[in-house]
């Protein structure tokens, strides 16, 4: 374990300025940048320097919405803020793009991950009920994700495809709290596909192919989509450094049963959202229970990526699909872990969990 300890002092998180909208859009994919190790321990090092001073100021109030979501989503600060100016800026972001949050309810600012010890610790998320469907969302704040795992030593865990770990700076994103259900799926399509049809309403939906589960987003409504594996590793691991870190939800290898469905045989099925502990962004069940499917093709990290989503369009028979299932190992359910299936493909331990980006 030596060889971690350094890490231990850098689970705080990163501050990153979200990038202005309007501005990365237009802005060509860059090729991913391999980051080396010692890099981004420094730099991790002077943002949390720049993060301590920056906290001990007053967020200023602006009235420019964008400026406003800059400081709402600079992670560390946003985990210092108090419930109360996490909701006056998330109530600037409805009002800056009224159309994008239609039909998404605000209903209310919870605080997830906090210490017994600490109540101020964990994040302060304002969490939307998306009203066709039931589904509840957190609001993420964008920043700035080290992707990937490079986690080498004697208990190395990782897979080739996981590496280089690389920067992606990410917009705000609207993510939802568990997997799609099949209480939520019978709320937008007629035919439940589900295999475990004798589990109850509060299963997650499975045995949906790709295709189907876009086909939910789209009738669902208020541009749902897939979330990209960028937005993915982000919200799984809720402000831990990156997929190599001892952190429950951002390793995954150290998860025991109790935290995750895992390891169970696949007869067991998969269990009703939301009987483990949600990560630091209220999200539940990232690590196992079904696999989710993502918005993206297989392509290998050091190829370019979509600006403000992480988004990999890379040439592939495959689309990716993260965080284990019910029948997985801990170490399948790493936050950093990818697999991969056609997308026509229909399996019994394998669903999704709708996003959205903040469309201005
Ligand atoms: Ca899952
Ligand atoms: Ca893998």
């Amino acid at each position: 374990m030596t060889k971690t300890t350094p890490h231990l002092g850098l689970l705080l998180p990163l501050m990153a300025f979200a990038v202005a909208r309007g501005t990365s859009s237009a802005m060509a994919p860059e090729p991913a940048e391999p980051v080396q190790e010692e890099e981004w321990m420094r730099e991790r090092k002077e943002r949390s320097q720049r993060n301590r001073e920056a906290t001990k100021r007053k967020p200023e109030r602006r009235t420019a919405p964008t400026r406003a979501l800059q400081i709402l989503y600079e992670r560390d600060e946003y985990a210092a803020l108090g419930e109360e100016q996490v909701g006056d800026l998330a109530s600037l972001a409805e009002a800056a793009w009224p159309t994008g949050f239609a039909g998404m309810r605000r209903l209310r600012v919870e605080r997830f991950g906090s210490q017994p010890t600490n109540p101020r610790s964990g994040y302060a998320i304002a969490v939307y009920l998306h009203e066709p469907s039931g589904l509840e969302f957190s609001l993420v704040p964008g920043g700035l994700l080290y992707m990937g795992s490079s986690d080498r030593g004697s208990d190395r865990v990782g897979d080739p495809d996981e590496e280089p770990i690389h920067r992606v700076v990410l917009d705000p994103f609207l993510i939802a709290r568990t997997e799609c259900t099949r209480a939520a799926w019978r709320r937008v399509m007629e035919v439940d596909p589900s295999y475990f049809v004798s589990g109850s309403e509060a299963y997650p939906v499975e045995s949906v192919s790709h295709f189907e589960a876009l086909e939910w987003c789209k009738t669902a409504g208020m541009d749902l989509g897939l979330p990209t594996e960028a937005q993915w590793e982000y919200a799984c691991l809720a402000g831990a450094r990156d997929g190599s870190g001892n952190h429950p939800y951002g390793l995954g290898y150290k998860l025991k049963t109790d935290q995750a469905r895992i390891a169970m045989d696949w007869t067991d099925g998969p269990t009703e959202v939301r009987q483990y502990e949600p990560n630091r962004f209220g999200i539940f069940d990232v690590h196992g229970n079904i696999w989710e499917w993502c918005a993206d093709w297989r392509s290998p990290y050091y190829e370019a990526v979509e600006p403000g989503t992480g988004l990999r369009s890379g040439k592939s028979l495959y689309r990716v699909a993260r965080g284990g299932s019910f029948i997985e190992t801990a170490r399948e359910a790493r936050a950093a872990n990818r697999y991969a299936f056609l997308p026509g493909d229909r399996r019994s331990y394998l669903g999704f969990r709708p996003a959205r980006v903040l469309t201005p």
